[in-house]
């Protein structure tokens, strides 16, 4: 996402201070590759990819595809998803997060679930994993910077987790925390947002059945760079709605800070809806890119209203949808 407070003029660390020795290791001797000029240039995003797959020890997931839920675009191409990413813990640029989140440990994690329930409860990945049947669902993802994916994401209805908990009635919102290690996340250095990365949604947005508590994507569980070991989709928000790597979820009483709505609040609203009508005070949100598909001399397609999910349009019958944005 653009952002207004530019960490200008900071170098960023050398990947050796971040980076576990054997990766750095191993990276070192593909570096001496290049030099040797044995190894392509464009292979080296492909290679850094791979690479942090093998420090999060990626492993295959099955799911059963849930046909209500799969757009019939194509997909975005894994090389595509897992490259250009946003994840600004480990850095603003695009390229970053498949670079350097690696280095982040996801197990043992855990996800503590509290606030307005009347069964608080800490589960680990494993636990996550059994709550509930895993599906493939294939979704579009639009960020509001004007690019859009398609990506068969796995996981099951955050309602299934939010059942499990009990809600008291005071559960009006939920609130997602995310990790914010500074050992691994060299981004967190730079004041772009208040860390931890935060987002929320109203209860009945978190409840609706789209809502995807995700584990996995393309078969296998998520690349760290994709916000690795769980994090939400809400498909019909813009991107910067669906936090990853998240630790905690908190039900409260009252509409929660988000990361970006403290950061920039007239250009971030809670509910950023992917709405066509309502533009982004210093862009157009009418169309958008489709990454690995559209060239950046393609005409743009259309924005759909919340993202072509127009069953999610109940939820905000009588609201203002530009008052609320
Ligand atoms: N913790 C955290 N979650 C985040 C972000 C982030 O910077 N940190 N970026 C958001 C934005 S702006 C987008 S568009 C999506 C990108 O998800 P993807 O990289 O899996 O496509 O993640 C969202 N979740
Ligand atoms: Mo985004």
């Amino acid at each position: 996402m653009l952002i207004k407070r530019q960490p200008n003029g900071i170098d960023l660390p050398f990947s050796s201070e971040i980076t576990p020795r054997a990766v750095f290791e191993s990276r070192r001797s593909f570096i001496r590759q290049i030099a040797l000029g044995s190894i392509a240039g464009s292979a080296l995003l492909e290679m850094a990819t791979r690479e942090a797959f093998a420090a999060s020890g990626a492993q295959k997931l099955t799911a059963k595809a849930n046909s209500s839920y799969v757009v019939l675009d194509k997909q975005t191409p894994y090389q595509d998803a897992t490259t250009y990413n946003n994840f600004y813990e480990f850095g603003t640029d695009k390229s970053s997060p498949a670079r350097n989140a690696g280095a982040m440990k996801t197990r043992p994690w855990t996800v503590s679930i509290e606030g307005e329930v009347k069964k608080p409860m800490t589960l680990d990945i494993d636990a996550l994993l059994k709550l509930a049947p895993l599906e493939e669902r294939i979704y579009r993802l639009r960020c509001v910077e004007g690019w859009s994916m398609v990506i068969p994401w796995i996981g099951y209805s955050l309602s299934e987790l939010i059942k499990k908990v009990e809600p008291t009635s005071n559960a009006k919102y939920v609130q997602f925390v995310t990790v914010e290690d500074k050992q691994t996340m060299n981004g967190l250095r730079y004041p772009v947002l208040d860390w931890p990365y935060t987002e929320g949604l109203r209860i009945d947005e978190a409840n609706h059945p789209l809502t995807l508590l995700t584990l996995g994507m393309y078969g296998e569980v998520l690349p760290n760079q994709n916000g690795a070991p769980v994090r939400i989709i809400v498909p019909w928000k813009y991107g910067f709605k669906s936090a990853k790597s998240i630790v905690k979820i908190r039900f409260v009483k009252e509409q929660p800070a988000t990361a970006w709505n403290l950061a920039a609040p007239k250009e971030y609203g809670f509910y950023s809806n992917v709405n066509p009508q309502v533009d982004h005070p210093r862009w157009s949100q009418a169309s958008e890119r489709r990454i690995g598909e559209d060239g950046f001399f393609t005409k743009k397609r259309p924005t759909l209203m919340f993202n072509g999910y127009s069953q999610v349009a109940s939820l905000y019958s009588g609201m203002d949808l530009r008052k609320y944005f």
